[in-house]
């Protein structure tokens, strides 16, 4: 073999490994993909044809290795401590005046502080620049041989220097946090909904599982990343702070996380601990605290370890999301496309100040895996703004009175036989009369992101189709103020404000119409792209599959689920009476026969109008060739003001000496360049 070539895949291997550091470390990609893809291409088939060749820092060994029977057990040379808690302002202060009264009384502190990554705990040791061995915590004095699986993480240096980096230390011992990103979590979980398989729960367990795979192809396939905080040991480095380890640690291309912050008081850092406890889901990991750090590593030293914890760092944990409670049962609900979906009727139990009673079990499949009972002590939890959900059954408190669970067999609310897609875990009700999937409907219909009918909410809707006055949509426009009445007793004020916000809805922009039909995978913002394509609903539901593929933004999926809806006649029948009803089924078109005398203008308004809903106004500006903005600026034409406008716009108007119409004046406008 020639030296030419060892040469060229030595150069490869330096040139991906790059390349690869800056677009997963640095995410600051230095080649586009194609680039990238045709180095690693040659340097692939280079080392098929001189396997020689193949060395451990070569990026082709990324994808991972044949399974492993068992993990390997690895001491560690030095004890990867834990960290002491503290759960309050209060505690974090006990903890530094603790560490004070080791120290002498006029020593000045700087702290680091950052967030605590909820990820799993690893040593990685590189002996003369190369990965050598990753080891997890374990106990702290023994873990597990994770190297192979470790490989595979993108962001992990297989050999230091990265190009142009600093020279390795001939022997260096790093420690991190591997864990999942939450965008990449999304994106992977939603790949693998589309492949039929099931979701990881969240990113921890995912990352954890991961990195516990005996088999480094499957690791290699998840979106894990490392960040690193500290060093275990290093051979000829002369450290000084935690602050210039981290910088180290960044020159020898390891991933440092951007968000740890040098603090000069704890002032600072309970500052810093307190904006992180309000922010935490703006960040792209989970985070379970703050880990705050004495600086200085002499004085580390001199405070040394207790138990298994140092006293120069403390973890000032967020207050939790999760609760323990009974699972008092297991209950169903048939949403409005007839998914069928279980969830928990719990003990009432208060997590960060709210009352929860009801929780998400996702799925069968979920709840089969985790075999949640009746009758369970369960793990609850409730993070930011998503619905409460139970992560799983506390098995140790079971007595053995809960009830193993069993797929029901009927719907609840029409009791016909349910369906189940092979390739997918929902369960269906597939009957289109289903009391309960018309209510969904009818309250999906009414809500803001569809006809925005006020007034017409759960409650109502279920009223109005159990006293059998609404059994399909449509006969929301057929309703008569005689009927309301009787339903609510003393009730015509409400019957004539709801008779009157479901007559406005008929007028309702397109898009808002094609939203609430509630087609299979069209949510508001397709509904937009299909109104401005089509124009009118008949010209919709003439469409084929093929058409519909064209449309930038339409996938086939959708585009059979378009077609699929359109076909079949009992939607047919509820269009039709839908027009038969009065409903607006067309935008007017933008075109040049349609006279345009707002054209160029630019509107904001603001304020309840005297007839014109905002959205009606809004329509009419856009029909005469008008745009509707949000906000004033210099490129507004004229401020729309009503009754009770909104401050800023009013203000913004004034000192940008933008002119002012009322509703009337849209309409001389209108008149007024129509004539000219
Ligand atoms: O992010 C973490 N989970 C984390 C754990 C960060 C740190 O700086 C740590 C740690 C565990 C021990 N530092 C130590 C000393």
């Amino acid at each position: 073999m020639s030296t030419d070539l060892a040469a060229r895949a030595a150069k490869l291997r330096e040139l991906l490994n790059y390349y690869s550091y800056r677009y997963n470390t640095l995410d600051d990609p230095a080649v586009s993909d194609a680039e990238y893809d045709a180095l690693m291409h040659e340097l692939r088939q280079l080392e098929a044809d001189n396997p020689a060749l193949v060395m451990p820092d070569s990026p082709t060994q990324r994808v991972g290795a044949e399974p492993l029977p068992q993990f390997e057990k690895v001491v560690h040379t030095h004890p990867m401590t834990s960290l002491a808690d503290a759960t309050s302002n209060q505690e974090v202060s006990d903890w530094l005046a603790r560490a004070r009264r080791l120290l002498p009384s006029d020593t000045e502190l700087e702290f680091v502080a950052e967030p605590k990554i909820d990820g799993l705990a690893v040593a990685l040791t590189y002996r003369e620049g190369l990965l050598e061995r990753a080891a997890t915590r374990g106990d702290g004095v023994v873990g597990e041989d994770i190297t192979a699986n470790v490989r595979t993480i993108r962001n992990i240096p297989l050999r230091i220097p990265i190009s142009g980096g600093q020279p390795a230390p001939a022997l260096i011992e790093v420690r991190g946090e591997i864990y999942m990103p939450r965008d990449l979590f999304e994106r992977y979980n939603a790949e693998r909904a589309e492949r039929g398989e099931a979701q990881l729960a969240n990113p921890r367990n995912a990352a954890a599982g991961s990195v516990r795979q005996l088999d480094p192809r499957v690791t290699a396939t998840r979106p894990l990343r490392l960040f690193v905080y500290g060093i275990g040991v290093v051979e000829g480095a002369d450290l000084h702070s935690q602050w210039e380890t981290l910088a180290l640690l960044k020159t020898l291309g390891f991933a440092v996380n951007p968000d740890i912050r040098l603090l000069g008081s704890l002032d600072e850092v309970l500052a810093y601990a307190e904006s992180w406890m309000s922010q935490r889901d703006t960040l792209n990991y989970d985070a379970d605290g703050i880990v705050i750090k004495i600086n200085d590593i002499g004085l580390q030293e001199r405070l040394g370890i207790i138990g298994n914890a140092p006293r120069w760092a403390v973890a000032y944990k967020f207050p939790s999301r999760e609760a323990t409670t009974r699972l008092l049962e297991i209950a169903i609900n048939v949403g409005r496309t007839g998914v069928i979906t279980p969830y928990a009727n719990l003990e009432p139990v208060v997590i960060g100040g709210a009352t929860i009673r009801q929780a998400s079990l996702h799925n069968f499949d979920d709840l089969a895996r985790k075999d949640i009972r009746a009758g369970d002590m369960v793990v609850i939890e409730r993070a930011g703004d998503v619905i409460p959900h139970v992560l799983g059954p506390v098995v140790a408190l079971r007595t053995g009175k809960e009830l193993p669970y069993e797929m029901p067999k009927t719907c609840p609310a029409c009791h016909q036989e349910l369906w189940r897609d092979s390739g997918e875990v929902a369960l269906y009700c597939v009957n289109a009369l289903c009391p309960a999937q018309i209510v969904r409907h009818l309250e999906y219909w009414a809500s803001r992101d569809a006809m925005d009918i006020e007034g017409l909410g759960k409650r109502v809707a279920s009223e109005l189709y159990h006293a059998g006055l609404v059994r399909s949509i449509s006969d929301l426009y057929l309703l008569r103020r005689d009927e309301l009445i009787k339903l609510r007793k003393a009730g015509t004020k409400w019957a004539d404000n709801l008779l009157a916000a479901i007559a406005e809805s008929k007028e309702r922009p397109l898009w808002r119409l094609i939203t609430a039909l509630g087609i299979h995978g069209v949510g508001s913002t397709l509904a937009k792209v299909l109104a401005d394509h089509f124009g009118s609903l008949e010209a919709l539901q003439a469409v084929d599959l093929g058409e519909l593929q064209q449309i930038p933004g339409i996938g086939p999926t959708i585009a059979e689920s378009i077609c699929d809806y359109m076909a079949r006649p009992y939607h047919q029948q509820l269009l039709d009476e839908l027009r038969a009803a009065g409903l607006r089924t067309a935008d007017a078109p933008a075109s040049a026969d349609n006279p345009q005398p707002l054209a160029g203008m630019t509107f904001v308004i603001t304020g309840t109008l005297p007839s014109l809903s905002r959205e009606a106004a809004s329509a009419l500006v856009q029909q005469y060739g008008g745009k509707v903005t949000g906000s004033v600026s210099k490129n507004t034409t004229y401020l729309v003001m009503g009754s009770d406008p909104g401050a800023s716009k009013s203000t913004a108007a004034k000192k940008l000496g933008t002119p002012i119409l009322d509703e009337d004046g849209i309409r001389a406008l209108i008149d007024q360049e129509h004539d000219g």
